[in-house]
């Protein structure tokens, strides 16, 4: 049997069922790339909310890429199950928030008109870092981004999210359909304002008027995500189906844990998401900043050195003493202490936390897919931690070691001479400066630091941050990852 709209109330044992009855339910929000993360997270809490509460918010999704997940979703209702991987076994539930997927090329009047309905009180996103067309080193918009630049000129068809969010809001504002709030679910520093910012700045080029009204009928809300959502493979899917008896081409896996911490300023409303364990906070910044540089910079570390280091999965990379204790370093005596203290927030605890969540061996999360569009997520993943310790006098030497392993991990060939697909909006210009001076390990990294969209301008002229990524470059380049782990156990963790 398939998963779909028939089953519900009848689910197979262990599978538990929504407790309300979707199609009784209006759509207020739109959300822009309903990808994994967001199936297991903020689309989680919106079906508690209206298992709890009710209200109009279910969600229409639009994928902006490719059409998979609405081809899965169709064929189900929209219905899928997320499976919760825990210390004491799974548990599965099935999520019923999603009304509908929009495949956006296919379509894109039709997602215009959801975005600017008046019942469409929300519009979110999760279209991971590289969706937005930012600068990644100052979050402004690169305009010469071939998309953007397509924007410009298309708005009746946009192909970019922020595109599409202009399009959107000027429909809003022609049409009376009233004030929104865009709400950014991606790993980026201050994401509410990012967004903004990308938005006024795209409109401000074609249409000074709307930015106005943009400025007085949208909120933009910061939020910070939580929840490590590894990708399903296909034997998964086929486990699923075998152990539950029922199959679902859209079934998910994630951990226990999940946080959600989120301005409150909504232009339109908004559901009830405390009542589902969301935080509603006035300032989110050192929320964010906390999961950014800790979890977020320790996992991109993690991804970086345990694939160099032959570990497929996250939980394998913990177990070898060595990585742990850069990892420990880098949340302890860096990005902890890159951090203002904020009230109800012990670091300390969310350290040890985190290395348990990373620890879950059922989780089985690649490196691999961790690793992908390193450029995209350096600045706010290590960067931050390193200016901000450059100028307290603080230990720098993790980061450095995590951005070395990037720049050796983006030359696509493993230490045994392997070679593998570098996922990376910048992988072509990363892989001809790896071929040009991957055997030179200085010029390599001068000529990497000179990616100023990732290191800005400020970190390529500071000594103390250059001749630290170079000399781990080097003893990672001429001796091998573990070597150059051993030596940074001995001269950094342990001097
Ligand atoms: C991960 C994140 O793939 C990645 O880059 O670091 O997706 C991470 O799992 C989430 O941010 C956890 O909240």
């Amino acid at each position: 049997m398939r998963l779909s709209r028939a089953a519900i109330g009848q689910l197979p044992e262990g599978i538990a069922e929504p407790g309300y009855n979707p199609t009784a339910h209006g759509v207020g929000i739109v959300h822009m790339g309903i990808g994994a993360f967001h199936r297991c997270h903020m689309a989680v809490y919106t079906d508690e909310v209206m298992a709890d509460t009710g209200g109009d918010w279910r969600i229409l999704g639009v994928s902006l890429r490719s059409p998979k997940v609405r081809d899965q979703l169709e064929a189900q209702d929209g219905l899928y199950t997320v499976i919760v991987r825990g210390a004491n076994g799974d548990h599965a539930k099935l999520i019923s928030s999603v009304a509908g997927v929009l495949w956006a090329p296919n379509d894109p009047q039709r997602v215009l008109e959801a975005m600017s309905a008046a019942s469409t009180k929300i519009i979110s996103l999760t279209v991971t870092e590289k969706g937005y067309c930012l600068d990644p080193a100052t979050g402004s918009l690169n305009s010469a981004h071939p998309d953007i630049q397509h924007d410009f000129v298309n708005l009746g068809a946009p192909k970019s999210a922020i595109g599409y969010l202009v399009a959107a809001l000027a429909r809003r504002r022609n049409s009376g359909s009233g004030p929104v709030t865009i709400l950014c679910c991606d790993n980026l520093s201050s994401n509410g304002k990012v967004v903004e910012g990308l938005v006024l700045e795209f409109t401000r080029q074609i249409d000074p008027d709307l930015a106005e009204w943009i400025g007085e009928n949208v909120a933009f809300p910061s939020t910070m995500v939580d929840r490590i959502v590894p990708a399903v493979e296909v034997e998964q899917v086929q486990a699923f189906s075998e152990e539950y008896g029922i199959e679902d081409a859209a079934v998910l896996q994630t951990e226990p844990f999940s946080q959600w911490v989120i301005e409150d300023c909504f232009a339109a409303g908004r559901p009830p998401w405390e009542t589902a364990g969301a935080t509603l906070v006035e300032d989110v910044a050192p929320f964010e900043d906390a999961k950014l540089r800790m979890l977020n910079g320790a996992h991109s570390a993690l991804a970086y050195i345990g694939y160099l280091s032959g570990y497929e999965y996250v939980h394998v990379a913990m177990r070898d003493e060595k990585i742990r204790k850069v990892v420990d370093y880098l949340m302890r005596m860096e990005a902890a202490k890159s951090l203002s203290p904020t009230e109800g927030f012990d670091l300390d605890t969310y350290r040890l936390d985190l290395q348990r969540r990373f620890d879950n061996p059922s989780l089985r999360h690649r490196t691999y897919q961790i690793a992908m569009d390193g450029s995209q997520k350096i600045p706010q993943r290590f960067l931050g931690t390193v200016r901000a310790q450059l100028t307290n006098g603080g230990s720098i030497s993790a980061c450095c070691f995590g951005i070395a392993a990037w720049m050796r991990y983006i030359s696509g060939r493993s230490e045994q001479g392997n070679d593998y697909i570098v996922q990376d909006p910048l992988a072509e210009r990363l892989a001809a400066v790896a071929r040009e001076h991957g055997h030179d390990p200085v010029a390599l990294t001068a000529k990497l630091l000179g990616f100023s969209e990732v290191f800005a301008t400020d970190l390529p002229q500071n000594p103390d941050f250059v001749n630290e990524v170079t000399h781990w470059v080097t003893s990672i380049s001429r001796e091998g990852v573990q070597h150059a782990l051993a030596e940074f156990v001995r001269d950094v963790c342990e001097t």
